[in-house]
């Protein structure tokens, strides 16, 4: 809970944000935010795209850079290539640097570890500070990049003129409040491991999300898979009737992250035709929802947040829950088989 409370305070100077204020004409002229990452990093460039477009208008494309690196971009001169990284080390988000570099475009590195590869290579960039990451799967970094960007995406809002003042200082506003709404859903510890003991032997699990929490989805389902191999998918909720629908039956726990916002209604009906196919429904909701909570045969209740600020925490459960299935299966949660903390090749 500290080292949550801790980092999110850019008033302490935790977070760096000199890196956007030398460099503001950049991201005010961009023609577009390409932003290039990998595994749970690429995840928040998600969110990213969906708070920048939001808050900026400016055109943002998010690719894993895995792919970029190897296909022939287009990136242009006035484009602004964020890279988000937590090691700061991984070889797939350091060619796709170079080919920024390459092309003209300006390089802002987001990354965890202070003087890493990428935060060296790139033109400028924002630390995110969330301290050491232990384990091999990433989980404060994810909170932090999200952080970071949403505090970039806020600076760059107001410049603009896209973001009203009044908007901007309840965004402010509510980001100062982040770590006790942090604190509020780690409190969720409990009913996650009651979940995750019912759920523990499942084969497969689905996890559906809708706009700034479809992101959060496919996090939830990567973090299920890196720490307890169970295999697992996200997607948004309103691609399931699309093809993923055909597999719910009975055995499928869907988790579906369901808070009180914009899409509510949407996210209610996706649930209720899980429901008619007999899915087994854990849903995150907002503390006090009463519709979700008469269809789900879980709930795991959270603080109620905005729509933009609300990944920082739906997010927490779903790694609780990963978290409590991965111990519960023997699994070693900080050295999962096969995976590199920095894949630097
Ligand atoms: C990217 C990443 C992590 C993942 C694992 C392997 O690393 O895919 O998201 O959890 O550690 O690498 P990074 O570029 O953010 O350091």
């Amino acid at each position: 809970k500290d080292t949550y409370r801790g980092r999110l305070h850019a008033n302490e100077g935790i977070v760096q944000m000199a890196g956007v204020e030398d460099n503001l004409e950049k991201f005010l002229n961009a023609k577009r935010i390409l932003i290039v990452a990998c595994g749970t990093s690429w995840h928040a460039g998600l969110v990213a795209e969906y708070i920048f477009e939001e808050f900026t208008r400016i055109p943002v494309e998010v690719e894993y850079a895995s792919e970029f690196r190897y296909r022939n971009p287009i990136i242009n001169k006035d484009d602004v290539v964020i890279a988000i990284s937590q090691s700061g080390e991984t070889a797939d988000t350091m060619a796709a640097i170079k080919l920024a570099k390459e092309n003209g475009a300006f390089v802002f590195g987001v990354c965890n570890v202070v003087g890493s590869s990428i935060s060296r290579e790139s033109h400028a960039g924002a630390y995110t500070h969330a301290g050491p990451e232990i384990g091999v799967a990433s989980t404060k970094a994810f909170t932090t990049q999200i952080t970071v960007l949403t505090m970039i995406a806020l600076r760059l809002g107001k410049a603009k003129g896209t973001l009203s003042n009044p908007d901007f200082h309840a965004y402010l506003q509510e980001l100062e409040l982040v770590p006790e709404k942090v604190a509020e859903a780690l409190e969720t510890n409990d009913r996650a491991k009651e979940i995750a003991a019912k759920f523990k032997d499942a084969p497969n699990c689905l996890y559906l999300g809708r706009g700034y929490n479809f992101p959060v989805a496919l996090e939830g389902a990567l973090k299920l898979k890196e720490i307890s191999y169970i295999h697992a998918e996200g997607y948004p909720a309103a691609e399931m009737k699309h093809g993923p629908i055909a597999l719910i039956d009975e055995q499928m726990p869907v988790i579906v992250i369901a808070p009180k916002q914009g899409h509510y209604d949407k996210i209610v009906s996706n649930i209720q035709e899980i429901k008619s196919r007999s899915g087994k429904i854990i849903a995150v909701v907002t503390k006090g929802d009463i519709q979700v909570r008469e269809l789900a045969d879980y709930v795991i209740e959270i603080p109620e947040t905005s729509d933009a600020l609300s990944p920082l925490i739906t997010t927490i459960p779903l790694q609780l829950l990963s978290y409590y299935i991965a111990v519960m299966r023997g699994c070693n949660v900080d050295q999962p088989r096969n995976l590199a903390k920095s894949v630097t090749v």
